[in-house]
């Protein structure tokens, strides 16, 4: 048999140092008894069995990691990337006169939206030719690739900013999410007594040249669910309003990336 070949990975020995520290601590803090113990490790278990692991740290751990990385820092807060990406995504063609359009079907249904941003740089400078993707639930209020039967790529696509650092892009109303209750996940916030709601979003990456990839998520004001988000992905400045303005939706977001 051959023997695996392997290399002293510092990096990965001080993170999982620190990670059985701090967990050898919370166990002596909480006082974990060995039943309680069990049943940890059975619902551990059912977590990554079901699929669900990336669901439960995008919606408990990833916040943290981007608090952590990025408050104080210039340019527009990251939010969550979540659980629902998926690459692959087509381009939207630009039609000569014509925004954008992110619904594929013809007769997508949902409240139309039309989505407008500028991206800059940190230095004030337009960001043109940058590559938006964006990706969103539909009016079933589910993704697709997840947990709707909306074709593959439904509600995503990427595009491109104008000269200006521009973009419109039409899509839909995204609706508030409830991630999946009947899980290991919902099980686990059942007993937490914690709504299994995330407020309305539109979820955003950006990628300019010279620049950190941005990942973030836009909201909307009045959102019921805002304040309590089981993901909390909200950030203040990624608030913005939605208006009724010739006969439909539009919202608007101005974004600025950091120079690497
Ligand atoms: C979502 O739609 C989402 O964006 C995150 C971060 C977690 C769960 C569901
Ligand atoms: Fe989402």
């Amino acid at each position: 048999m051959q023997k695996q070949v392997t290399k002293k990975n510092e990096r990965v020995e001080e993170v999982f140092n620190l990670f059985i520290k701090h967990i050898q601590n919370f166990l002596t803090e909480a006082k974990l008894n060995h039943e309680e113990y069990t049943n940890f490790v059975d619902w551990a278990d059912r977590l990554g069995r079901t699929g669900e692991l990336p669901l439960y740290a995008d919606v408990f751990l990833e916040t943290h990691v981007l608090r952590a990385m990025y408050t104080d820092k210039p340019g527009t807060q990251p939010s969550l990337l979540g659980p629902y990406f998926v690459e692959g995504s087509p381009l939207v063609e630009k039609e000569p006169g014509k925004p954008l359009v992110l619904t594929q079907r013809p007769n997508e249904p949902g409240e139309p939206l039309l989505f407008k941003g500028n991206v800059s740089s940190t230095d004030g400078m337009p960001l043109a030719n940058t590559r938006v993707e964006m990706w969103q639930n539909d009016d079933s209020g589910k993704y697709s690739s997840f947990d709707s039967d909306a074709p593959k790529y439904n509600l995503r696509g990427y595009f491109y900013t104008d000269e200006n650092g521009d973009f419109e892009v039409q899509s839909i109303v995204p609706l508030p999410y409830s991630i999946p209750a009947d899980g290991p996940t919902g099980e686990f916030l059942g007993f937490m007594d914690q709504h299994p709601m995330r407020p309305a979003h539109l979820h955003l990456m950006f990628e300019a040249e010279g620049h950190e990839t941005l990942i973030t998520q836009v909201f909307f004001e009045g959102d019921e669910w805002l304040e309590t988000d089981v993901a909390d992905g909200v950030r203040t400045e990624l608030v913005t309003k939605l208006e009724d303005k010739n006969g439909r939706k539009e919202a608007s977001l101005n974004f600025v990336m950091r120079r690497e």
